[in-house]
């Protein structure tokens, strides 16, 4: 395959592993963990896998031999950068424990686990890979792992090839499912080790000891040079206002990422709104009262950044969502025969949800009854938030014309940042950080641990500094409503409104909304001076100033 200049330098980066993981390391054991709530319910459900202590590697003086093993590796869910780099991570740290390991990586997600669609990934394969973006060296999906027999399907291939542990890459989802299935693995005594790794652009898998998924810095990274340029374009114009909608199913880590890097006129946080009970009509006000103060001064344009998953955090939206759900998992092919979907809908919800349902624009409507995905999800990549608050905010300024309250012009344009920075080379944050959390899991399996998630930490501090061990998944469980059952899953971590990131935002926002206080933060850089090619994620940075 040919390959750029950029390719061609980028395959020789060497990334740098934490000091500790350069030499043969022992497990130390820290104290016994509780998972984050629903403490009886988690343990009760996971009785082989709960209450596991905590992993740091230390330096070991004194190493056993190691023996062959084989390993399989699968990609779950959405890509985000730096996913190759685990698996190399991976490949290098089985080779190191022993030269006749093996690495087989499952096709296509889950479902190439279940389905027995495989192959082995040698040394070739691997170095074609090494600090690219992408999943494409085996595939992803969202098959969800949730049953005895995709549990024992899987098994059969792990037998037939020998594999005794099993890494799966993913989000909150994927690492509940290897969680799921360590525990029955454990309990039929399968003798494979499952260990889960942190992925998702969306920064919502992490806590004390997962400081942030991979994939989070170089695709906010991508986002923020793109708004810069947008930014550096509306300041030169001075005709345009730019609804930007930035992915991030849930949390709006993303959004408030890309508004520390860029200084936008306007970031909505999802949480806020959810925390201070505002309505569509005063998410809005707010916007129309910064256009028309901006016009004052004679400034026609701006930025406004929405985060993908707004709708849901709308108490109103919540709510109708939550019914939506249960009414959908429960009646799935009365609904799929109803002749008209929307009114099926609006006479099977409750008095106030079915109010709140059919005041809402035919698309969006339409938008919330589609398929879940199969986590149960409603697909809000696929609703134009940016498209229904540009209209909206149109109308509301057309009124404040006619009562003298807006001055101005309002033309607006619509962007929406998702899948142009999942696949990016990642940064050299993401790179080192990756390779590490996959050298990690080799770590982790060679200490015979299962149910655990790879742990790498002090992530402010240069690569080498950076703590490793892991954390038993069931550490990071809670209960909760899905397909309408209460399920063992993986809390999510939306923004804390008390954190510093949304302080730092908070305490800044107002000027940037009247004055242009944009930043340019231009494309990642992968070569030069530290401080240009590798300041990890400003989130990062304030939650640790933050301690
Ligand atoms: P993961 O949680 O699997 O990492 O995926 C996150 C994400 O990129 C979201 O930001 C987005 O809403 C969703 O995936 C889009 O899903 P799809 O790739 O199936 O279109």
């Amino acid at each position: 395959m040919k390959k750029s200049a950029l390719q061609q330098a980028r395959a020789a980066y060497q990334p740098k592993l934490p000091i500790v993981l350069t030499g043969a390391v022992k497990a130390v054991e820290g104290e016994p963990t509780q998972s984050v709530a629903d403490q009886e319910d988690i343990k009760n459900l996971f009785p082989n896998t709960y209450g596991l202590p905590e992993l740091k590697f230390e330096k070991n003086t004194n190493p056993a031999a190691g023996k062959p093993i084989n390993v399989g590796v699968i990609l779950s869910g959405g890509q985000a950068p730096g996913g190759h780099n685990v698996i190399s991570g991976l490949f290098d740290g089985i080779k190191k424990i022993h030269k006749e390991s093996k690495l087989y990586g499952f096709l296509m997600g889950p479902g190439g686990f279940v389905d027995h669609q495989y192959m082995e990934l040698t040394g070739s394969i691997i170095d074609e890979y090494r600090n690219t973006g992408g999943f494409d060296i085996i595939g992803s999906g969202r098959t969800k792992l949730e049953t005895k027999e995709q549990f024992d399907k899987g098994l059969e291939i792990l037998k037939e090839l020998n594999i005794k542990a099993l890494v799966i890459i993913g989000g909150d989802d994927s690492n509940t499912n290897a969680a799921i299935l360590a525990e029955y693995y454990k309990s039929i005594e399968a003798g494979v080790q499952v260990i889960g790794c942190p992925k998702t652009i969306d920064g919502d898998l992490k806590n004390g000891l997962i400081e942030t998924s991979f994939g989070f810095d170089t695709a906010t990274k991508v986002y923020s040079e793109v708004i810069g340029n947008i930014q550096r374009d509306c300041n030169s114009a001075k005709k345009y206002w730019h609804f930007i909608k930035l992915m991030g199913r849930s949390a709006s880590h993303i959004a408030l990422e890309c508004a520390l890097q860029t200084q936008p006129n306007i970031c909505i946080v999802s949480e806020e709104i959810e925390q201070k009970n505002m309505t569509l009509g005063d998410i809005v006000d707010y916007i129309a009262g910064v256009v028309a103060k901006r016009a004052e001064n004679g400034n026609n344009f701006g930025t406004v950044l929405i985060p993908e998953g707004l709708i849901e955090f709308i108490p109103a939206m919540k709510k109708l969502i939550a019914e939506l759900n249960d009414l959908l998992a429960h009646n799935a092919e009365e609904f799929a025969a109803a002749e008209n979907q929307r009114q099926y809908i609006i006479e099977h919800l409750s008095a106030e949800n079915s109010a709140v349902y059919a005041s809402l624009p035919e698309g969006v409507a339409r938008q919330l009854s589609l398929d879940r995905d199969p986590h149960g999800n409603v697909q809000v990549s696929l609703i134009e938030t940016e498209k229904l608050l540009s209209e909206m905010v149109g109308r509301r300024l057309a009124e404040m014309k006619e009562e003298g309250k807006f001055v101005g012009k309002f033309a607006a344009l619509h962007h929406f940042f998702g899948y142009e920075g999942r696949c990016a080379d990642p940064s050299n944050f993401d790179a080192d950080y990756c390779y590490a959390l996959g050298f990690n899991a080799a770590c982790l399996i060679n200490s015979g641990v299962t149910g655990y998630m790879s742990s790498v930490r002090n992530l402010t501090k240069p690569s080498v500094q950076w703590i490793a061990g892991g954390i038993p998944i069931t550490m990071m469980m809670n209960m909760e409503r899905r397909h309408g059952a209460m399920k063992p899953v993986i809390q999510k971590a939306l923004v804390r409104l008390d954190d510093a990131p949304f302080l730092k935002f908070a305490s800044k926002r107002d000027v940037w909304a009247v004055d242009t206080c944009y930043m340019y933060p231009g494309p990642i850089q992968y070569f030069g001076p530290a401080e240009v090619c590798d300041q990890p994620s400003m989130t990062l940075r304030y939650e640790h100033q933050g301690k």
